[in-house]
């Protein structure tokens, strides 16, 4: 099947963060792709894949990076596609640096913006497929069955 959701990201070493993302799509039977994308290292790369996302028939990008994070908020600024950011944690500000650098978008050019690391990435994939649910029932109700499974997960006693 096609892609429905692009996952990029800054550099190879961002995929032991953004495999998250990729792992509950493939629990909930959404196709995505993955690409390493750099806003610093390919800036060509970048505006080849957010210019041509909607017409590939994307329809959401999720972008992680780390450190001076420039990738979501100019992927969000050249496609109209909803773009969730995800702050990869970095080893000098483990991950505040990503994390101011991403959610701090312009009044006018938004990314969805998720929490530092492993938890942001795992919401990541939970959201964009919260998204296409909205137009997609089957996976509407996957995404239920996959939230009940989890409460059901729940132990209520602590031991
Ligand atoms: C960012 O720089 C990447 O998103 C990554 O989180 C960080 C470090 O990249 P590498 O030096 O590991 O390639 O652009």
């Amino acid at each position: 099947m096609e892609p429905l959701v692009g996952i990029i990201m800054g550099s190879t070493s961002d995929w032991e963060t953004m495999r998250h993302a990729a792992e509950k799509l493939d629990e909930l039977g959404v196709p995505h792709e993955t690409k390493v994308v750099s806003a610093h290292r390919t800036p060509q790369r970048l505006y080849d894949y957010a210019t041509s996302a909607a017409d590939r028939g994307l329809k959401v990008i999720i972008a992680g990076a780390g450190g001076a994070a420039h990738l979501p908020g100019m992927a969000a600024s050249m496609t109209h596609l909803p773009v969730l950011g995800v702050p990869v944690e970095s080893k000098a500000l483990k991950g505040a640096d990503s994390l101011y650098s991403i959610v701090q978008m312009p009044g006018g050019v938004p990314v969805g913006t998720l929490a530092i690391g492993k938890p942001g990435a795992i919401n990541a994939g939970l959201l964009a497929a919260a998204i296409l649910a909205t137009s997609d029932a089957a996976l509407a109700d996957r995404l239920k069955a996959w939230r009940a499974a989890q409460t059901d997960s729940v132990a209520i006693d602590p031991e």
